[in-house]
Parts: structure tokens; C-alpha cells; sequence
């Protein structure tokens, strides 16, 4: 049974405005809220893969706020991070078909769902962070974010996860020579999977929450990740090389599920909309502020950082595009991309 919600409805809103937590959700959610249910039912439920204190959590919570202050405490956000409903390709499968309000995941597990996110994921398509956040901020960005909708979700905006880099147990990767027969994991992606296998490493996907077991069990050899990545998840306590390769440079997005976005009014949509949007910027400052601690933390420790020559890379990796890139319009987003790049 579900307490009634505490504040009145805002004029032109359904007056449910909606459930929290259904289906398979529901059990474990409510063990864990307890008694705040009744708070909840204000809230957007939101899932994170990463511990509260990462950006990408605080950005979701600086969103919730936001929209607190701008309803008078009509809407919120509650995240739950650290993973703890699920893995990213579960818990979007429950986002799709309304269960969870909102969600902050890699465009990894989109990949397979949606052609029109290839080409943000494709190797060495942007540039450097500012190229990737000139094309996330532009129509590009927004064609990409409305191309979810046929998938029961709504793309609010895109957020920082800077560069891709390899690491694994053995020794360092210099050329891709040094990657022959690494097990390495990568997130559910065909696309991730051709990725690595191309360079003569062997794909492993496996869910982020993991990751950590396995390095240390030796079940797989390495990943890739970001430096904030690769402390928090703390992969760098097992894997001791770090190899700075800088494959990927794909933002996050967060979506809200089409189910609870369907029930809000037009001026509440337009309120969320405006807060994720807001949420950018302070996720940006975090980020930065993020990456330069995570290196810090990583060159104080014993991992060996090493520099990588990327263009041999970057050339064996090409033809993923080729094969991945297959419709017109993910060939005119890959051309709007790279326009965008360099002092465009
Ligand atoms: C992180 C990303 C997560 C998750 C993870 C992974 O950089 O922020 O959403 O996708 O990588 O490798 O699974």
C-alpha cells in the first residue's frame, strides 16, 4: 500500500502523479527506504552505478535540488548509488518500462538499444574533452539524446566521463603488441567487445560492480576506465599498470523513463529539463576538480603510468567504425562530430 503523497498536486498535474519503485523494484527498495516512504513518493527515483560522493551522483543530487527549490519541495530526486539497484543494463531495462524514474549510465549499455549512440562510443572520434563537450552541448548532442525516446526513455543531458585508459596486472601497453591474449573486461557492448578484440586482446564483458573480484581473482587480466574510475572502484589497489591510451572519450547521459515523464505536466517537464541542463555545468567543475585528485592518487601510489603513442592505435581500431556506422544517420552524426572538432 502506498501512503499518499504529502504535498498537493501543482495545477494541470494528474493528481497521482505517479507510483515509485514498481515491479521487481519494489521489495528490495522498500527494505531499503524503510519508513520514508511516504517522503519518496515525491521523489524521482534515480540509480547510479557509482558511490554517492562521485559527480556524476552529486550532479543528480544538485538536480534533485534544484528542482526542490524551484517547486517548493513538490519534486525531488533521491539516487541510489553505489549500484545497489542493480547493474547499468538492468537497471535500464527497468527505467525503459517506468520502475525507475530516472537514470545515470555510460552510453555503453545504449549501444546495442539505439544505433544513433555509436558513433559518441566509436574510438578516437573526439578530440580532446572540449571537442567532446562542444558536440554533447550542440544539436548533435541533442539528436542523440532524442533518439531514446522510441525506447521508453527520455535523454535529459550528457555528463563528463573524460578519457578511457587501459589497465591490467602484467605490464604496461606501449603498442598493441602489448595487449595480445590480455583478458580484458569491457562493459556490455558489441561495440566494446570488437573494440578490444581488433587490437588482439581478448573482450570480457562483464557488470562494473564486478570488476574488482575479478581482477583480483585473476579471472580477467584488466579494463579500462577514467582515472576517477579506476580509484573509486578501487581497480588500481589490483591492477598495477595503467597505460594511457585514451581510447574513449564518450559522456554519460542521464535519462528519465518516458512512463513517469509521460505523467508530468508540460510545465513540470519543462522544469526538469531546465534542471538537468543546469545540473552540467556543476558536474563539469566536479569533474575536473575529480580527475586531477584521482591522478594524484594514482601517481602517489605503486601503479606504473605510462604514456602511450595512440596513433597505432587509433589506425587499428578504424575499421570498427566502418563496421559499427551503417545507417545515414549515423554517418551524418560521425561527419557533424568530427566538423566539430579541432578549432571549429
Ligand atoms: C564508468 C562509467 C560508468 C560505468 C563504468 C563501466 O566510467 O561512469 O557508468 O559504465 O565506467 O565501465 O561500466
Amino acid at each position: 500500500m502506498r501512503t499518499p503523497f504529502r504535498l498537493p498536486p501543482a495545477p494541470g498535474a494528474p493528481t497521482q502523479r505517479r507510483t515509485v519503485l514498481k515491479g521487481a523494484l519494489a521489495l528490495s527498495a522498500g527494505a531499503l527506504i524503510g519508513g520514508c516512504e511516504a517522503r519518496l513518493s515525491n521523489l524521482f527515483t534515480s540509480s547510479d552505478t557509482h558511490p554517492a560522493d562521485y559527480p556524476t551522483v552529486q550532479a543528480v543530487e544538485e538536480m534533485g535540488r534544484l528542482l526542490e527549490r524551484e517547486t517548493g519541495g513538490r519534486l525531488g530526486i533521491k539516487v541510489f548509488a553505489g549500484g545497489q539497484l542493480g547493474s547499468e543494463t538492468d537497471t535500464l531495462e527497468i527505467t525503459s518500462f517506468g520502475g525507475l524514474d530516472l537514470n545515470r549510465v555510460n552510453l555503453a549499455p545504449l549501444n546495442s538499444m539505439e544505433p544513433a549512440t555509436i558513433p559518441f562510443a566509436l574510438p578516437f572520434v573526439f578530440e580532446s574533452v572540449e571537442h567532446m563537450r562542444r558536440v554533447a552541448d550542440s544539436e548533435v548532442g541533442d539528436e542523440v539524446l532524442a533518439s531514446l525516446e522510441p525506447h521508453g526513455l527520455i535523454g535529459l543531458c550528457f555528463y563528463d566521463s573524460g578519457a578511457r585508459h587501459f589497465y591490467n596486472t602484467r605490464g604496461p601497453i606501449r603498442t598493441p603488441a602489448d595487449m595480445a591474449g590480455l583478458k580484458l573486461r569491457v562493459p556490455a557492448s558489441d561495440l566494446y567487445v570488437a573494440m578490444v578484440n581488433v587490437l588482439g586482446a581478448n573482450a570480457v564483458p562483464i557488470p562494473y560492480g564486478e570488476v574488482y573480484q575479478a581482477l583480483a581473482q585473476g579471472v580477467i587480466d584488466g579494463a579500462e576506465n577514467n582515472w576517477p574510475s579506476f580509484v573509486s572502484a578501487r581497480h588500481y589497489e589490483v591492477a598495477g599498470f595503467y597505460s594511457l591510451t585514451a581510447h574513449l572519450l564518450t559522456p554519460e547521459v542521464l535519462v528519465m523513463s518516458a512512463a513517469a515523464w509521460n505523467e508530468l505536466s508540460p510545465e513540470d517537464r519543462t522544469l526538469v529539463k531546465r534542471a538537468a541542463r543546469a545540473s552540467v555545468p556543476y558536474m563539469r567543475r566536479l569533474w575536473d576538480a575529480r580527475v586531477a585528485e584521482a591522478r594524484e592518487t594514482i601517481l602517489a601510489s605503486s601503479v606504473k603510468v605510462n604514456e602511450v603513442e595512440t596513433e597505432p592505435f587509433a589506425t587499428l581500431m578504424r575499421p570498427v567504425w566502418d563496421e559499427f556506422v551503417t545507417t545515414p544517420q549515423q554517418a551524418s552524426l560521425v561527419e557533424r562530430i568530427l566538423a566539430m572538432g579541432g578549432s571549429a
